[in-house]
């Protein structure tokens, strides 16, 4: 892609209600453009890097065995009303009426959906265990929208929901979600930490955060160091070890305000481990058993054939918070870095431009095209402005690794870029490598 082409509306007028780095950013780069309070467009490089993220949730969804599925985003409220949460949802749930007057509501989240489809369809045992996902908007009317995509009206989740015989199969549903959770923050660059959590509306008595460590975070979070020191590649993916790896990690003192207790605290952490921050949510799983199933009549036959409510869990990630909690994350003294995993682009090419002279230009074109024939995700930056604005420019927009075409790239040898680090002069094959591995 040419950046001369591309729809990147970047502007330095940044409305005051912008208070955080990651909000500021996606406005200034024409990630996303605000529609109405706390609903966005996303725009092409916005849009670009919430399809890697979703991607690799979905892999590493698939990778657990979860099958991915489709639910609408509108839903009637009949099963809210069996379930007991249609009142108990509040002025957080945006409800519609159609033309029939049927009630109706746009889904804030859809274990009712879910728990309807799944007791007309499975009647034994012997489908489970199941897990279902699907990645879909949701529509919460939060009372104060803010921070951009971090806490907005509509957003983009993936929503799984585990159905199991018996509570100890449910955890072992829990512990593939709990691992595939931090495998997922893992490929994208980022440390999670799971926290025991409250409950909420989505109720049970068994819940954790996955929360990433942000000065701007909306959470308060009190943990022990010694969390960071556990290596996710230790552990297989069998019952066993996924226990163990659970057991490993709850071990270690992380929760967030809510369930935190200071005796404990101290208890527990050695002083010079104590850490106190914030953080933000980017996931967050619940085990609540029946508590869909039982009202819904969700009944499967056991081996007895004697009928007993399923006993389900579910399983949220926000994929669309997850763009500026990764801004959060990486964005430094006015420089973004993305991920490489999740990056918009591989890389960017950066002529010298000059009006008499279209060597650099020429030249940049034939390494664009080599490095398109390896499928590399290539932009080349063919608008016309001086290079001082052009690495300011690409310091927000935050591809990675850049190839310079100046006085310094002779024939073959090209100067190339990784942000934050200093230039060097590589070959082209010597870069073909690098970005591709
Ligand atoms: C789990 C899946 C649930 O809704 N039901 C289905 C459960 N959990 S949750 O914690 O309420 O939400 C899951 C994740 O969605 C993100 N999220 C949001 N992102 C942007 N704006 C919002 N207003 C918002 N609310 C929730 C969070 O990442 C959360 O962990």
């Amino acid at each position: 892609m040419y950046l001369s082409k591309l729809f990147v509306p970047i502007t330095k007028d940044i409305p005051a209600e912008a208070k955080i780095k990651s909000h500021q950013l996606m406005l200034q780069t024409g990630m996303i453009k605000q529609s109405s309070a706390g609903i966005y467009s996303w725009l092409p490089l916005g849009f670009k890097v919430m399809k890697k993220i979703e991607n690799i949730v979905r892999e590493e969804q698939n990778f657990i065995g979860a099958q991915e599925m489709l639910m609408p985003t509108i839903q009637s409220a009949e099963i809210w009303k069996e379930s007991g949460r249609y009142e108990d949802y509040g002025e957080e749930m945006l409800r519609i009426k159609d033309r029939q007057g049927r009630e109706m509501l746009y889904g804030p989240t859809n274990e009712e959906l879910i728990t309807d489809v799944f007791r007309s369809s499975v009647k034994s045992y012997k489908s489970l265990p199941q897990i279902l996902y699907h990645i879909q908007w949701k529509f919460r009317d939060e009372i104060r929208p803010r921070f951009g995509v971090m806490r907005c009206k509509e957003f983009f989740m993936k929503d799984a929901y585990s159905f199991d015989l018996t509570d100890e199969d449910a955890k072992k549903s829990y512990n593939k979600m709990f691992y595939s959770y931090l495998k997922t923050f893992n490929r994208m660059g980022l440390k999670a930490i799971p926290m025991a959590a409250d409950t909420g509306p989505i109720g049970g008595d068994l819940s954790h955060e996955f929360v990433i460590l942000a000065e701007t975070g909306e959470s308060q979070i009190y943990a022990d160091k010694n969390i960071f020191q556990i290596d996710l590649n230790e552990y297989k993916f069998d019952e066993a070890s996924l226990k163990k790896m659970r057991n490993d990690f709850t071990n270690i003192y992380a929760v967030t305000d809510e369930k935190f207790k200071k005796d404990n605290f101290d208890k527990f952490v050695k002083k010079e481990n104590q850490m106190i921050t914030r953080g933000i949510e980017v996931g967050h799983i619940f085990y609540f058993s029946d508590k869909y199933s039982e009202p819904m009549n969700c009944l499967i036959d056991d081996k007895n054939g004697k009928k007993t409510s399923v006993k389900m869990g579910s399983y949220g990630i926000g994929v669309s918070r997850l763009v500026g909690a990764t801004i959060e994350a990486n964005y430094n003294n006015n420089v973004m870095k993305w991920p490489k995993s999740i990056s918009p682009f591989d890389v960017v090419i950066l002529p010298s431009i000059n009006k008499n002279n279209t060597e650099n230009i020429d030249k940049a074109e034939k390494i664009y095209k080599e490095l398109k024939k390896q499928n590399i995700d290539v932009l080349l930056d063919d608008v016309d402005e001086n290079m001082s604005n052009k690495f300011k420019k690409h310091d927000l927009i935050g591809i990675p690794f850049q190839i310079i075409i100046g006085s310094k790239s002779k024939g073959d040898e090209l100067e190339f870029k990784e942000l934050n680090s200093k230039s060097e002069i590589l070959s082209l094959d010597k870069i073909k490598s690098k970005l591709i591995t």
